[in-house]
């Protein structure tokens, strides 16, 4: 950095302490802890030569040389400053909503992108990082790519550590330790404020966040401990011990057909997907043949009935009719459409059972909202003993590893059906998704030789695992 650099930074932080815009003294937080040091970056709105410093400061440090696609200020005190960069490097910027949408699909990033552009995040001020995380969950909710911040200061307390957590790089104008020689330097504090100052921020870390992107660096086996549903711990534990992540989708249309390809494939698998309403043939005396099958090759039998009606129907659904679905299958799918009901419908305490909850869905034009997807995963966790995990497409739906997430829509060999389903590789799902079960169907059924291609959709997934728990290492 060039002395004119370092002249122009050292100003800012005369400035930044004389607009009071830094505080010492003794003042309480939010949350009733006390602190010597008290930064309010809000008011430099009412300074435009201090924006103007601030701006060309941080445009020369970190958005000059930068490549992104966009840039996007964290509501409220970046925005202006995330303006003035905007026009200054002719970079556009995205806008991202702070309110809670007050009707369905208004959206929460506003701006022209497209999915996979990468965005620069501004913000001026870094505890913990919660902030920042939180426009950046939005904007990769929306397919946007956000891996940079810039700061103006970095308080050094745990936000640096705890962005890099969430594959986040952060470049800050001042570190707090900066600033503060720079004050006493010039005599604006004492050196017996500084230590202070110092002293405070090492002992009163900000806490560390838990992540949707830790979850997917633990083992299986480890996450079968945290499990609070017992399906999600045996299915864990199947999936640690047989090394297969992978869900069969058997949507065949007669007995003898399912029962014939399970049994080739069964040992390759953790999870059989049933569609029990499509088989043509249907008889109790099936679910018991599969149900010693799934004993004998040590798997799970998920029924994909995508449950949603009132409570007390699904109630009925689920027990009686033909299919009698509580008496044979590990585990059900449903909808959170319907509310809560649906989830005591279904809490059956009698049996280790486990619903799997639809968050989002991989077909093209559903109407599943960021929103929808936030409420289920709220409405899930007043449900710990229920339920096994999410049936999504992204990781950002949740952050408990004891949690797991099926993830359907995967196939070698085409990018989508005729009909809406549209398809990801085994690496976008597990490496950038985070899918833990893999449900695989037509890549398999239809296959000529299903057994083969099991092997190969399974070997395939089982690296994309263990390439993924190792980057933790
Ligand atoms: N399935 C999806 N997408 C979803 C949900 C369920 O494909 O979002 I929720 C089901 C439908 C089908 C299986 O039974 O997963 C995928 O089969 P194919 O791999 O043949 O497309």
């Amino acid at each position: 950095m060039t002395m004119e650099y370092e002249k122009q930074l050292e100003n800012l932080a005369i400035n930044l302490f004389e607009i009071d815009a830094v505080k010492f003294g003794e003042f309480t937080t939010k949350t009733g802890l006390k602190t010597p040091i008290y930064f309010d970056l809000r008011v430099i709105v009412s300074y435009p030569i201090i924006m103007d410093s601030i701006s060309k400061l941080l445009y020369e440090f970190a958005v000059k040389d930068n490549n992104c696609d966009h840039l996007c200020g964290v509501p409220y005190t970046a925005l202006p400053v995330a303006t003035l960069l905007s026009i200054k490097a002719k970079m556009p910027m995205l806008m991202r909503r702070k309110e809670s949408k007050s009707y369905g699909t208004k959206k929460m990033i506003e701006g022209h992108y497209k999915q996979g552009d990468t965005c620069l995040i501004i913000e001026d001020v870094v505890t913990s990082g919660s902030s920042v995380l939180e426009t950046i969950n939005d904007l990769r909710k929306e397919g946007l790519r956000a891996e940079e911040a810039i700061v103006i200061l970095d308080r050094e307390q745990t936000g640096r550590k705890n962005l890099e957590d969430n594959n986040v790089k952060l470049k800050s104008l001042f570190t707090m330790t900066q600033l503060l020689k720079i004050l006493v330097a010039n005599k604006k504090i004492t050196e017996e404020m500084s230590a202070n100052v110092k002293s405070y921020l090492q002992n009163v870390q900000a806490p560390v966040i838990a992540t949707s992107l830790q979850r997917t660096l633990i083992p299986y086996e480890k996450r079968a401990e945290q499990a609070t549903n017992v399906i999600a711990k045996k299915l864990f534990d199947i999936m640690a011990v047989k090394k297969t992540n992978l869900c069969l989708s058997v949507d065949l249309t007669t007995c003898t057909q399912i029962l014939n390809l399970v049994e080739e494939v069964g040992d390759h698998i953790c999870l059989l997907k049933t569609h029990v309403d499509i088989i043509e043939d249907f008889h109790l005396d099936f679910t018991k043949k599969i149900k010693e099958m799934a004993q004998r090759h040590n798997f799970l039998i998920l029924e994909d009935r995508k449950y949603a009606d009132i409570g007390n129907t699904v109630s009925l659904q689920h027990t009686k009719g033909l299919y009698k679905i509580n008496e044979w299958a590990d585990c059900v799918t449903a909808h959170s459409l319907p509310g809560e009901g649906i989830l005591k419908a279904l809490n059956d305490q009698d049996n280790e059972r486990g619903v799997f909850l639809l968050a989002e869905m991989s077909s093209e034009g559903n109407l599943i909202t960021p929103d929808y997807t936030e409420a289920t995963a709220k409405m899930a966790a007043k449900y710990p003993h229920l339920i096994t995990g999410f049936v999504c497409q992204k990781r950002d739906t949740f952050v408990d590893p004891g949690l797991i997430q099926l993830t359907p829509g995967v196939q070698l060999e085409s990018s989508k059906d005729d009909l809406g389903q549209v398809y990801n590789t085994p690496e976008k799902v597990v490496l950038e998704n985070g899918a833990d079960v893999i449900v695989v169907g037509r890549g398999i059924v239809k296959a000529k030789n299903p057994k083969t291609q099991a092997l190969v959709y399974k070997n395939r997934l089982w690296e994309c695992y263990e390439k993924r728990i190792s980057t933790s290492k």
